[in-house]
């Protein structure tokens, strides 16, 4: 594969770049080779500037629900686009996209658009500890909520991946309110709310877990999460960053059946722009200026462009269920023949999936906390990436991250990817 024009633009982009990238898990660092650049996206596929194409498994690590540059997004944005860009005034679009989140997903009563996965968390958690007084707040060790200074203790996805799940820059007053507890164990909850009682503002989590790689919540730890949130009027902010609107057409809230008192969004509701939200109960979102005390705010927050982008992925979500159906038989049929493979050379990787997200964890034990996931061989997943990159497959460069399908990747488009699976596992096995 000729990666001549990428080499040499990551040689200037380390003169210019920290690391050459603008977010460090597109690197390609953990995984010893040097990053594509990408010059087009359309459907299931992107091209880099050496001319290679490749299905794309990232789809710019969520958004693209519907692929590349879908045909309805692209219209919204060029009609929005006529109008100006950006006005730093209310406009029409941001109260519709507010209401069609409210009906989408009935645990949000009011919502706050930003422009990021990070301002929707750091927002949610500064709400919750307005709301309650209170100034701690628990997340769980391998969960990544974006990178404000507070969530940089033990955090997933490339914090991860590069071995600085704490990261230096994080203060120890910030890092004093952060306790930790381990994902899918309701007594590491417990004893935290035992020994900080009344001191704890919110317990932020992944419901389905992306960045260990995808660890979903059981049932019975989400339901037991609901209730002691209740009791110890603490509160339950899930970040359905990723999650949402990608699981299900009510996010993984849906799924479990469980009504959160405050959800963060991001990733498809920006249609591949950059947005990000926060919203839930009332009482808690009036805590937010002008309405209230806590302040939050945002030059670009529901800007015109963003909004059209994102209000016509929802929009499409709202009239077009059959999406997730049809998501559910694309990722079935890719983990079937992923599985058969498996079969065929005797291996018992554990491959989770969750809808059309899913992560290959390269131990062969059932992956179901933070404590499995790390147990994955990371350079035996280094070496399959390359190999299915030969093969013109582009998955995350990291472990501990999730491969997304969206209802652009066809039958050929999987079924080269099952093959290529077969044989990258059989070459970095023997
Ligand atoms: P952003 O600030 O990157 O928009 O969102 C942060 C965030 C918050 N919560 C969850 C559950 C997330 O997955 C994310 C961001 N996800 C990563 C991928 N694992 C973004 C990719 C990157 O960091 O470049």
């Amino acid at each position: 594969m000729n990666t001549f024009k990428s080499d040499n633009l990551f040689k200037e982009a380390l003169r210019y770049i920290p690391g050459g990238v603008n977010s460090p898990v597109r690197a390609f660092k953990s995984v010893g080779s040097s990053p594509l650049f990408i010059t087009k996206g359309i459907g299931s596929k992107i091209i880099d500037v050496d001319g290679n194409e490749f299905v794309d498994y990232i789809g710019s690590w969520g958004p693209h629900l519907f692929g590349h540059n879908p045909p309805f997004i692209k219209k919204a944005i060029l009609d929005a686009i006529e109008n100006g860009t950006s006005f730093g005034a209310p406009t029409e679009l941001e109260v519709k996209i507010a209401k069609l989140i409210s009906e989408l997903v009935p645990s949000i009563e009011m919502v706050r658009m930003v422009n990021s996965g990070t301002e929707a968390t750091m927002s949610a958690i500064r709400t919750a500890r307005g709301y309650t007084g209170r100034e701690k707040f628990i997340k769980f060790e391998g969960c990544y909520h974006g990178h404000a200074d507070y969530f940089l203790i033990k955090a997933g996805s490339g914090a991860l991946t590069l071995g600085i799940p704490t990261s230096p820059g994080v203060t120890k007053g910030n890092a004093a309110d952060t306790l930790l507890a381990d994902y899918n164990n309701i007594d590491s909850v417990k004893k935290l709310i035992k020994q900080n009682k009344n001191e704890i503002a919110a317990v932020i989590i992944e419901p389905i877990a992306g960045n260990m790689g995808v660890v979903r919540a059981s049932d019975i730890f989400i339901k037991e999460l609901r209730q002691i949130c209740d009791q110890e009027k603490i509160v339950l902010i899930f970040d359905e960053v990723m999650t949402g609107f990608r699981v299900a057409q009510g996010g993984a809230q849906e799924l479990f059946g469980i009504k959160p008192d405050l959800t963060t969004f991001g990733k498809i509701i920006g249609g591949g722009l950059p947005v990000g939200a926060f919203g839930g109960k009332k009482e808690i979102m009036e805590m937010v200026a002008p309405s209230g005390p806590v302040y939050q705010a945002g030059t670009l927050s529901g800007n015109p462009l963003a909004m059209a982008a994102g209000y016509a992925a929802l929009s499409y979500i709202k009239n077009h269920s059959e999406i997730y159906t049809i998501l559910e038989e694309k990722s079935a049929y890719l983990e079937n023949g992923i599985k058969d493979n498996f079969k065929l050379l005797m291996k018992n990787y554990s491959l989770n999936r969750v809808g059309s997200m899913s992560t290959l964890f390269f131990v062969e034990e059932e992956v179901n906390s933070f404590k499995t996931a790390i147990k994955s061989d990371t350079v035996l997943y280094g070496k399959y990436f390359n190999e299915m990159l030969k093969r013109g497959i582009y998955l995350a460069p990291a472990q501990f991250e999730a491969a997304f399908i969206s209802t652009e990747h066809s039958k050929e488009d999987l079924d080269k990817t099952i093959k290529a699976n077969f044989e990258s596992l059989s070459f970095i096995n023997y």
